[in-house]
């Protein structure tokens, strides 16, 4: 699809940042919100020319801020060149038109700027899919205003019922569109939960990776897990799962998958587009919350992540709770403060490596009271783990061997995993992995 008029990918633009205060905000939060959309903005190429806060009461229905904060901003766009505002809140495609026939400016909000830059960093057929379908949803109750705007332009009237027809025809073709990318992204769904159920077959437990964007997720299972995903520092870095084998210090099984990070005021269709990738959390058996711990806004990070979860319907998963960047000052008084609030708390550093070893046992802790079916040849010398297997596991079938070695077909609880490491048969009948490529490269 063509690229949408307000993309910032080809000329650096510039942009002044405006956030609303509403009355019973704090300013600090307002500022920390305009930190973060500055980061977005230099994320997606545009260069920052200032920041505006409008105090205000309400939001104003026609411009949402007051008619007179934006002929000052008018004013200052003629003045500095500026080419592009950037809300920090929603625009209605009213609001938008109304605005930016005001300052002269191109206007662009958050959720528009979120979904640009997804649209920049989607590398795999399903990631370029769903940021897809999210800007066609985003963009159909906004084709009115495009058109009415571009018969404006070009003089008006006498091109009133060509410019009717041409918006029918392209929401006809969007309509279209957007039905056949939502039939491509059933059958990525479809793959992936069979992937999923052949790895739980194999008795592998999924852990998933959340969190907010730049919590470093990414940087943590490159270090758990010897993957090398893209870690940096820069919001959304990360848009497709990975998923990697973990190794844990009871030898239980476990897969993790790094996800893409949520962001406060994440536009509702992202969430909604991104469910196939986001599946993994859906179903995973335990979800990790890594939080940046050194982060001034980090419990806005952290509710702002719990309502992504909510919307998911995955907020009564079980959880550790990863407070991390605890080599940073900032981290150690924070995370002090926070821990009694959250489940499972652990601190460490994904960075340097420090609290990690902790963090293992906490996960081998966690995954004990699973159980696993396991196929195991045990020599007649264990006769100890035998007698132990039998009490505390499910057998399912036993049979004797000539050399008094006993094969056993039963269910285990995960503190015998470890014990029974050396004597399974079934390891490495299949990868859970090896689907995996074909997927990701979807
Ligand atoms: N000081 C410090 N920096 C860290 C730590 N963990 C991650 N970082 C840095 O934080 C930045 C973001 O890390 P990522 O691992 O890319 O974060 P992410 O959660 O995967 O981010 P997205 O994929 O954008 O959602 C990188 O610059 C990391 O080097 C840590 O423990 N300490
Ligand atoms: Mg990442």
């Amino acid at each position: 699809m063509a690229r949408p008029p307000w993309s910032f990918q080809n000329e650096p633009e510039r942009v002044l940042l405006v956030g609303v205060r509403l009355k019973d905000q704090r300013r600090e939060a307002v500022e920390d919100l305009l930190d973060e959309l500055a980061q977005l903005a230099a994320t997606a190429g545009a260069e920052i020319v200032g920041r505006l806060v409008c105090s205000q009461r309400s939001f104003h229905p026609a411009t949402l801020i007051g008619k007179g904060k934006a002929g000052q901003i008018a004013a200052q766009a003629a003045a500095e060149s500026i080419t592009t505002v950037l809300f920090d809140d929603d625009l209605s495609p009213a609001q938008g038109r109304n605005l930016a026939e005001i300052t002269g400016c191109k206007i662009v909000d958050r959720a528009q700027l979120i979904l640009d830059i997804f649209a920049q960093h989607a590398q795999s057929r399903a990631g370029r899919l769903q940021i897809e379908l999210a800007q066609l949803q985003y963009l159909l109750p906004r084709l009115r205003g495009m058109w009415t705007h571009l018969e404006r332009q070009q003089g008006g009237i006498g091109l009133r019922g060509p410019g009717e027809k041409q918006l029918e025809l392209d929401r006809r073709r969007i309509v279209d569109r957007i039905g056949r990318i939502r039939a491509s992204l059933k059958e990525v769904r479809q793959r992936r939960a069979e992937m999923r159920r052949g790895r739980r077959r194999h008795g592998w437990a999924l852990l998933t990776l959340v969190g907010y964007t730049n919590a470093g997720k990414s940087t943590l299972i490159n270090h758990l897990a010897d993957a090398r995903v893209e870690a940096d520092d820069r919001l959304f870095a990360t848009l497709d799962p990975t998923t990697r084998q973990i190794r844990l210090p009871n030898h239980q099984p476990a897969l993790i998958t790094d996800t893409v990070g949520f962001i406060r005021k994440l536009p509702h269709h992202l969430v909604e587009s991104f469910k196939a990738t986001l599946e993994e959390v859906i179903e995973a058996d335990l979800l990790i919350h890594v939080i940046d711990a050194a982060h001034p806004g980090v419990e806005d990070q952290i509710r702002a992540v719990e309502q992504v979860l909510r919307e998911l319907g995955a907020a009564t998963k079980p959880r550790i709770s990863v407070l991390n960047k605890m080599d940073l000052t900032e981290a150690g008084p924070q995370a002090v403060r926070l821990a009694p609030g959250l489940e499972r708390p652990v601190t460490l550093s994904a960075l340097t490596g420090e609290g990690l070893d902790l963090f293992r046992a906490e996960l081998a802790d966690f995954l004990k009271s699973r159980t696993l079916r396991v196929r195991l040849r045990v020599p007649p010398t264990e006769g100890k783990l035998l007698a132990a297997i039998r009490s505390s596991g499910r057998v399912f079938e036993e049979k004797y061997e000539a050399d008094g070695a006993v094969r056993l077909d039963a269910s285990l609880p995960g503190r015998l995993l470890g014990l029974c490491a050396a004597y399974r048969m079934d390891e490495g009948e299949a990868s859970p992995l090896e689907d995996e490529n074909g997927v990701r490269d979807l």
